[in-house]
Order: structure tokens, then sequence, then C-alpha cells
């Protein structure tokens, strides 16, 4: 098999960029000392997180000099994610920290006034100019995960001699991927893009990428309509999420329960089960599924640390799944069978590199957000949410909610966040508060879902799941009220769950809320409705969805 280089210096998951070169044919071969740069003939920067650790890491271990002579010899050389933004003089992101200075200019952050950031999901890498470059197509999407970004501006970097790709969120173009002779670089995860990111990675591994941009260099950029350039990319997202567990017989597969209840009807009580895991993600995957949540529901009762399964679950799953990856259970401190201390950021660590993209904490998350307030609204710095979005990124870190409904008279009967429902109590309540629980819903607290949302986004999660105890499995649709009384006090992106049923449900939550995503499990589980089915159904009435490609 034909080699690429891949630079091995920063936490991530680059086991998904591993499988997705491996399934276009090429063999990884790692470069772990800037010395070893000199050895490679394709060179791949992967990165994710944040600028300044990346930059600050790639500097002291010596790296910034060798990737420059390799690209200084005319080498392939691709970039992805922070790997493009490396090529850039600085980001605001880290203002103290320079970039490899390629491309003069500085990132900024996406304006969150009227949008959510991270900027989260499948959007476009168009090429305003023609030909496309290295295999992107205007009708596909990428999936992106960022919150900077280098601002398109037309004619500036095509002026420098670089051909473009961009992407637009909300009002905001920006660049998606850039090329130019040997250097090619992505804004966007093309490892996380399904069958139109393993076509850029073919085109950049062949060379017919850089081959197609000599032969035929781009048109002239003053012809393109600024309209075309700034026409809105992001799509809505379908999320399929997997419950895992062990049943009665040990083995490990999808449940799913009747308001968190797993357990059938029947008399023997026993733990219903919808399928085998990896099998289930694939379908999911081919029906287009634009990303998978695995979420190991009995994580409070094992040690993670000896959860192999779920590693090799994920293992298993990202050889065939080319889409973003999150897995939630048990990450938390813990201590090994063994006794060792094992912290919520090791536990993250194997799972990012089993393959996962995404942490999703639950029970922790409240604990932390609840310790928050007693000191204060001050950070500690020390908890899950805090080392893991610090070490991988905001971006990697989702909060899972799994709120309950309480009823109230009036507001003042409870100092909680209150809404006036349309869905009146049991003794006719027009108000309620969503309570947080922990462990599986077995245990309420005095916390509600405002507090703990705005808790862990000033710790720094980058995305919440948000789950519905009332409309778990009911098929009943989302709690709209309950995703708007969110979304209404947060800027990070929010996934709404529990209650989904049909494709209808999926497009009332995307028209009568501002959510980012929606997921649903059963209806998809029970075989009742395809992933491909909602997003045609969605596509139907006028909303942007991604089509998957065979
Ligand atoms: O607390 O960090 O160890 O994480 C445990 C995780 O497991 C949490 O994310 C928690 O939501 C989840 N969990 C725990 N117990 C259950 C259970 O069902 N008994 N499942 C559970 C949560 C909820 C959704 C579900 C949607 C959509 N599952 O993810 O998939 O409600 O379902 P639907 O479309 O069929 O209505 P920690």
């Amino acid at each position: 098999m034909p080699k690429v280089h891949l630079l091995d210096y920063v936490a991530g998951n680059v086991r998904s960029l591993v499988n997705a070169i491996e399934k276009v044919g090429y063999e990884v071969e790692w470069v772990r000392t800037p010395e070893e740069v000199a050895n490679a003939e394709k060179l791949i920067l992967p990165g994710v997180g944040h600028f300044g650790h990346c930059l600050s890491q790639l500097s002291s271990a010596g790296y910034l000099p060798a990737i420059r002579a390799h690209i200084d010899a005319g080498k392939p050389f691709m970039g992805i994610c922070v790997g493009l933004q490396a090529l850039f003089s600085n980001s605001a992101e880290d203002p103290s920290c320079p970039g490899l200075g390629i491309i003069p200019g500085a990132l900024n952050r996406f304006d969150d006034s009227a949008k959510a950031v991270p900027h989260i999901g499948w959007n476009n890498a168009t090429c305003p100019a023609k030909p496309d470059l290295y295999g992107l197509r205007p009708d596909s999407k990428y999936y992106y995960v960022h919150s900077y970004k280098y601002p398109y501006r037309k004619g500036e970097l095509e002026s420098l001699g670089w051909a473009v790709a961009t992407g637009t969120y909300g009002c905001e173009t920006f660049i998606g991927a850039l090329a130019k002779g040997n250097i090619f670089a992505t804004q966007f995860h093309p490892e996380k893009s399904g069958v139109a990111g393993l076509r850029v990675i073919r085109a950049f591994l062949d060379g017919s990428g850089a081959k197609d941009l000599a032969e035929k260099p781009p048109t002239n950029i003053n012809e393109v309509s600024d309209e075309l350039i700034s026409q809105e990319g992001l799509t809505r997202r379908v999320i399929a999420c997997l419950d895992v567990r062990t049943n009665d017989q040990g083995d490990l597969v999808v449940t799913k329960g009747d308001q968190y209840d797993v357990r059938e009807k029947s008399a023997d009580r026993s733990v219903r089960n919808l399928g085998k895991p990896v099998d289930m993600a694939k379908r999911y995957y081919e029906q287009g599924a634009d990303e998978v949540t695995f979420l190991n529901i009995t994580s409070f009762r094992d040690i993670p640390v000896k959860d192999l399964p779920m590693l090799e679950i994920l293992r298993r799953t990202s050889e065939t799944v080319f889409v973003p990856l999150t897995i939630g259970g048990g990450i938390r401190d813990t201590v090994d069978v063994d006794g060792t201390k094992v912290s919520a950021l090791d536990i993250a660590t194997m799972y990012f590199k089993s393959g996962a993209d995404k942490v999703s904490i639950g029970s922790d998350a409240v604990i932390a957000a609840e310790e928050y307030y007693k000191r204060g609204k001050v950070l500690d710095g020390k908890t899950a949410i805090e080392t893991i979005s610090k070490a991988y990124g905001n971006q990697a870190v989702v909060v899972s909610v799994d709120p309950k409904r309480v009823y109230v008279s009036s507001p003042d009967a409870t100092a909680h966040a209150t809404i006036k429902t349309k869905f009146l109590g049991p003794n006719g309540e027009e108000y309620c508060w969503y309570a947080c629980t922990i462990k599986g819903g077995r245990e309420t607290r005095d916390f509600d879902v405002v507090q703990l949302t705005q808790a862990v986004e000033a710790m720094g999660a980058g995305e919440i799941l948000l789950n519905c105890i009332d409309k778990d499995g009911t098929n009943s649709g989302f709690d709209l009220e309950l995703i708007n009384h969110v979304k209404s006090f947060i800027k990070i992106p929010v996934i709404a769950s529990s209650g989904a049923g049909n494709p209808g449900h999926f497009l009332e939550v995307f028209q009568k809320t501002t959510t980012d995503a929606a997921l649903g499990a059963g209806m998809f589980h029970r075989g009742e409705y395809t992933v491909q089915q909602v997003k045609e159904y969605l596509a139907q009435k006028g909303l942007t969805v991604r089509k998957h490609e065979g």
C-alpha cells in the first residue's frame, strides 16, 4: 500500500482519519519527531481543538521549521481543521501564539449574536471559481466543527494565488478549503464527511487534486456573483442515538426505554433488545444519519475503565462509519477495580483514541454545575468538562441533560426558572420548571435546566444533548417548550432529543424551535421509519438536509 505520513503531535480523534486513509487504499506512517518529517513524501497535519494549544505544542516540539521545510521543498501537504488555521499568521483564539504565517491574515470568531457557536454540522465547501478543487462538489456537504474561521473576502486570497472553497453560516462566509501548488487544507473534517470527504482525501493522496489545479487554474473570481457565494449552507442535522447496555445474558445490546424504563412490560421484565450496536450504527450511517451517538446507559454501575466492549464498539464502528461519533456514559473521575485513580480526561482519551469525536457527560456535569454555583460561579479548572475541553476543544464535550417536568401553580412557588406551559399539570397547574436528574433519571435534583446549561457553557461544554424524561419513548413529538426555554439562555448548539415518533416531529422541532439538531432513537430502532425517510420528508418541506452519497 502507498504511504502517507501523519503528524502525531496533538490530542484528538486521529483514528477516524487513519481509518479514512486506509479506506481509500493508503497506509499511515506516523511522524513522532520533527526529524521524521524529512522522511515524508506526503504529509498530513490534523488538528482539533484550540489554536494556541495546537500551535504551541507544534512549536515547543520543534515541528514548525520541519513543516515549513516540507512545504518549501514542494512536497504534498494537507492541513485539516486547525491544520488549515495553522497556515495563517495568527488567530483571535490565542493572539499571543503565531501560526506558520504562510498566508498573511488572522482568524476571528463567529459572531454568536444571532446563531449558535461553535459552528457544528454539515455545510458547503463550494468553489466560487471553477473548476472544483480536490474532488469537492457544489451539491455535497462537509462536516465542520469550529468557532474560529478565516472570513472570506472576495478576491483577497485569490490575488495571492490561492484557490478557495467557502461555506456560509448565518451571514458569515468563511474559508472551507484552500489550495495552492503543493498545499491543500480543509477547515472541515474530510474523515467525518462520509463519501464526499473520502473523495477529497483520495484526491490529495493520489495527487489528482494538485495535478488538476496546476493544469486548470481557477476562473476569474470577479465573474462570480456575491449572492451565489453567500448562500447559507448549514443543513438540519438528524442524529441517530443508540442506548447501549448489557442484557441479562451479558451481551451488549441496543435498547430503548419508555421514559427511561428499558425492561419489557412482560412478566419476565427482560432488557428490551433491539439489535447489535455496531451493525445498527452502520445501518444508520448508510441511511444518511449525520451523526451517531452511543450512550452507555448502565455506566453508573460499571467502571468504564474495564468497559472494553464500549471501546471495541467504537473501534469497530469507526472503521465503517465516517460521520461524527459521540459516546456518553461514565465520563467522570473514577477509581478502577485495582484502586488506581482514573480521571475523566483519561477515560475521554481512551474513547477519543478508539474513534469517538465527542464525549457526552451526564450525571457528573450536574454535580459539577451545582458545585460551580456553591463556589459563587467560580470555575475550578478540575472538572471533567473543563479538563476535557481544554485538551480536546469545546466541540468535543457534549453535556447530556435528563430533565423532568415539575409543575407549580405560579412562578412564585419556586426559585427555579419556570415557563408557562400549554400542557397543564395534574392539578391544572399552568407553570412548570425542568428538574435535572442524574444516574439515568433515578435521582432528581433541586437544580434546573437553565442553571445547568448556563453553568456548563461557562465551563467549556460545546453542545447540549437535551433529552426529556417525560417525552422519552412516547412517540408524541419533542418537548418544544423545553427546547425553546433552554435555547433562550445559551449560545452553544442544542440537540433536541426524546419523543420523536415520525418524520413530522422532526419538521415540527425545526420549524417551531431554534434547535440546532434533532435526535431520534426508538422510531429508527423499531424500523418504523428510516433516517433517509426523515431527511427526504424535511427536504420535501423545503428544509436543507445532507443527502447521503452512496
Ligand atoms: O450520567 O454521564 O453516566 O451518562 C449516562 C447517559 O445515559 C446519559 O446521557 C443519559 O441520558 C443516558 N441514560 C441513562 N439511563 C437511560 C435510560 O434510558 N434508562 N438513556 C439513558 C437516555 C435518552 C435518549 C434517547 C432519547 C430519544 N436515553 O438518548 O435516545 O430520549 O428516544 P426516543 O426517540 O425513542 O424518544 P452519565
